[in-house]
């Protein structure tokens, strides 16, 4: 299929909304899903070029709106090795995406073929997948119009979580490498982690039924194809929240997002204490943990307590196989608990990076490491194993019975966890795995540290561009004076913590806050959050304790 401006103009999607101003922020494209229809065009387009400027390398686009509610929708690019598109072409996307005639359509993909250097006669791959949202069907035409006009080969893999389609994306453009990652079918998917989780907990006692709440989202289809390759002896899981086709159920009172920013399971979730709980988000690519302690309290195990656990067992193993040269690194956001730093760096003795929301920022940071396991609080991560690593895994001949078993866990947890993006089946899999090798409950994960109390608010404001962040967001730039303010709040509260950044997935600006105690961390958190609507143009009611 050959390349036609002509055509690119022809097939043109006009906006909806003509004012309104599209910015491929945090995780891509993300907004109510009625203005999305051009948006969805124009990254078909974009896929394209990406596409040709690598060569023909195949491109992924995802279309979801993760753990946004069901009216939104979006979209996000994927990069040859399944990683998050790079950060330069971003400014491209949200150049296309505001073209509002054919013709500025035209000049600006113009202007990144002049600036790339992009040859258009190469050839152009881009798959594609969708989650559950009933917006999709519609979105994809768009898309499939923009790939179509654009000139590219295309393949529709249709309904998936996120990572499935990161994965899909690094197997196609590995293929027949030394460094093949998979099978490029959801099945290959399956069954890479189905093997490798039978490796890794052959042996030990099978834990209890996990409880798994799918958000009523894609995660609960995917989750019960992937648990018909392995059988009950080797894991008992019990789904909930799976109605998919409910309309308004999904992430609705449920799901990780709810459960970590409201610290409570979802109401429907029958939960009794012992039992072990987990939540996906809307797509699958976040998951946080938790239970009843016996005080008939709600624990709740997040992203942070996932990455601590991880790299408790990674260096154990690391250790126990004697390859104690590998740099094992943990990167987290300004969302960490306070107390998992402390955790990482003075009980672990592991390096800790802090870098901006978003896992595109963690990622990048994490290869900087042999490996590096990054997770923001909110259950978003993974573990990243370097190609050195990778071989000396593979190579080091073990001396001792317990040297090779430790390099075998290695081995199998390389397989399992999905090193393009955080996977919720994926690390709930690396959690059983730890859990099941130490056979603790998860009181006993919880021992590790306990949290600071900790909370998350969010206010709106009439433009959430003038909140402007440094120091991997925990600072403000502007609006001018605010931040002055917050540090003065923040100096009355014991051990006291807060800052202030603009969402990238939503129509917001978020607080975060933490301190010794609950009612402290409470009142800091509005205290902090009635400064944001006072200074910088809160609407609405003003934030109430
Ligand atoms: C997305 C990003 C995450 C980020 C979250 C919230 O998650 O992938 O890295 O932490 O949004 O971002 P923000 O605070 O900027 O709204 P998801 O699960 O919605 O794709």
């Amino acid at each position: 299929m050959s390349f036609s401006l002509q055509a690119i103009q022809d097939n043109f999607v006009p906006h909806k909304k003509e004012d309104f101003i599209y910015t491929y922020g945090t995780a891509g494209f993300r907004s109510i899903a009625d203005v999305l229809d051009s948006v969805m065009y124009k990254v078909g387009i974009l896929a394209t070029l990406r596409s040709k400027k690598l060569g023909g390398a195949t491109i992924g686009v995802m279309i979801t709106a993760s753990h946004n509610p069901e009216q939104d929708n979006g979209v996000k690019l994927v990069d040859p090795r399944g990683e998050m598109l790079e950060q330069s072409w971003e400014a491209y996307a949200t150049k296309l995406a505001n073209s509002k005639t054919p013709e500025t359509l035209a000049q600006a993909t113009e202007e990144i073929i002049a600036s790339q250097k992009i040859n258009v006669d190469q050839p152009a791959n881009v798959i594609y997948g969708f989650d559950t949202r009933p917006s999709c069907p519609e979105l994809v035409k768009n898309l499939e119009s923009g790939l179509q006009a654009s000139g590219a080969e295309t393949k529709n893999y249709g309904l998936l979580t996120t990572p499935m389609l990161h994965y899909l994306v690094r197997c196609l453009n590995t293929a027949g490498t030394s460094d093949a990652y998979g099978e490029p079918t959801a099945e290959g998917y399956y069954h890479k982690l189905a093997e490798a989780y039978k490796t890794a907990v052959k042996g030990f006692t099978r834990l209890s039924t996990l409880h798994v709440d799918c958000a009523n989202g894609v995660g609960a289809p995917k989750l019960r194809e992937f648990l018909t390759h392995l059988s009950e002896d080797v894991i008992s899981v019990d789904i909930s929240n799976d109605q998919i086709t409910t309309q308004g159920a999904l992430n609705k009172n449920c799901g990780a997002d709810y459960v970590k920013t409201n610290q409570r399971a979802p109401p429907n979730v029958k939960i009794q204490p012992g039992d072990r709980f987990c939540s996906f988000d809307g797509d699958a690519d976040r998951i946080v943990y938790y239970y009843l302690g016996s005080d008939q309290t709600f624990r709740l195990l997040d992203g942070d307590k996932i990455a601590g656990l991880a790299a408790m067992f990674i260096m154990d193993l690391v250790n126990d196989a004697g390859i104690d040269s590998l740099k094992v690194g943990v990167v987290q956001t300004a969302y960490a608990n306070g107390s998992s730093t402390n955790y990482l760096e003075k009980v672990l003795k592991i390096p800790v990076s802090c870098v901006s929301t978003g896992v595109k920022h963690l990622h990048h940071e994490a290869e900087k490491y042999d490996v590096g396991v990054y997770f923001e609080a909110n259950g978003h991560g993974t573990v990243l194993f370097s190609p050195s690593a990778l071989n000396t895994i593979k190579t080091t001949e073990a001396k001792t019975p317990a040297q090779n078993r430790a390099l075998q866990q290695l081995a199998a947890l390389t397989e399992l966890i999905n090193q393009t993006v955080g996977d919720a089946i994926s690390d709930m899999l690396l959690v059983e795995t730890i859990l099941t090798n130490r056979q603790w409950s998860p009181e006993e994960w919880d021992q590790a540290y306990t949290d600071l109390p900790n909370r998350l608010a969010k206010v709106v404001v009439a433009d959430r561009s003038v909140f402007t962040t440094t120091n991997a967001e925990r600072q403000l730039v502007s609006p001018a004076g605010l931040q002055a303010e917050i540090d003065a709040i923040v100096a009355k509260y014991s051990q006291g913590r807060s800052f202030v950044r603009a969402s990238g997935t939503e129509d917001a600006v978020r607080v975060y806050a933490e301190a010794a105690t609950r009612a402290e961390t409470d009142e800091l958190t509005y205290k902090v959050a009635q400064a944001v609507y006072d200074r910088g143009g809160g609407v609405g009611a003003r934030p109430l304790m």
